[in-house]
């Protein structure tokens, strides 16, 4: 790829108070290549925490947003509440989001749409399940997620997109260094086609599932792979700092 590298830690539905305020003492005092973006994405309930303590060397994502503006939705966080934290990202469509809450395209495009309009920059995630891929679906599921994105983004200049095949995801099965290149390289002719040459050539791909201190480098090697979203490996400070500076 051509973009700038680009790593993103999801803290998923984990810490407590005094896990985060070790997580941050570990991000802060890590030494950061200058060369990648780094966000972390800490539960909605931290971020104020991890904003009044981290580095602003790395900016910070929420894990979902509401899909409009806020009101009567109980329970619910607008794209509005995250800007106002000083929240810089959300992470919109990840499988756990998909196939554990039962978010559908459809309602992950318009949260992208509404983020993005509110100056929130979003991670988009899609990916396979293990049967769609033994079917050999790999390709028609991503092309079906990110047509969603691509029917109701205003621009794709704010988004990175995360590969995350939902095999992969927590799992310790990581896809090889092959299986992601393949992908990504898909997506992105999918984007020449259907978006344009160019969003297809600046678009950040970044590859999401059982990504650690020990599989990073071989992946970042590959051509379109631009960055890494990280989960359990994420909660380990010094492991994710390795996971940033695999950038080539
Ligand atoms: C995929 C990834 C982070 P993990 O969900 O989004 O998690 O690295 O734990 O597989």
């Amino acid at each position: 790829g051509t973009g700038k590298f680009f790593v993103g830690g999801n803290w998923k539905c984990n810490g407590t108070k005094d896990s985060i305020s070790t997580l941050v003492s570990d991000l802060n005092s890590a030494n950061i290549e200058s060369d990648v973006d780094v966000v972390v994405s800490p539960p909605y309930l931290y971020i104020d925490q991890v904003k009044s303590s981290l580095t602003d060397r790395i900016e910070i994502s929420a894990q979902n947003c509401w899909v409009g503006k806020g009101g009567a939705y109980t329970g619910e966080i607008s794209a509005e509440q995250l800007k106002d934290i000083g929240c810089k990202w959300v992470i919109l469509g990840h499988s756990e989001r998909r196939h554990v809450i039962g978010e559908n395209d459809e309602f992950i495009g318009k949260k992208a749409a509404y983020a993005l309009n509110q100056d929130i920059k979003v991670i988009a995630c899609i990916g396979e399940l293990l049967e769609e891929r033994e079917s050999g679906k790999t390709f028609d599921v991503c092309f079906k997620q990110l047509k969603a994105f691509a029917d109701s983004v205003p621009s794709w200049e704010n988004i990175v997109i995360a590969y995350e095949p939902v095999w992969a995801i927590g799992t310790g099965k990581v896809a090889t260094p092959e299986q992601a290149q393949e992908v990504h390289s898909a997506v992105r002719d999918w984007l020449k086609k259907n978006v344009s040459a160019e969003v297809a050539s600046s678009i950040r791909i970044i590859y999401g599932g059982s990504v650690n201190g020990s599989n990073c480098d071989e992946l970042a090697k590959q051509e379109d792979i631009d960055g890494f979203l990280v989960g359990g490996a994420s909660l380990k400070g010094p492991e994710f700092a390795k996971i940033v500076n695999s950038v080539t």
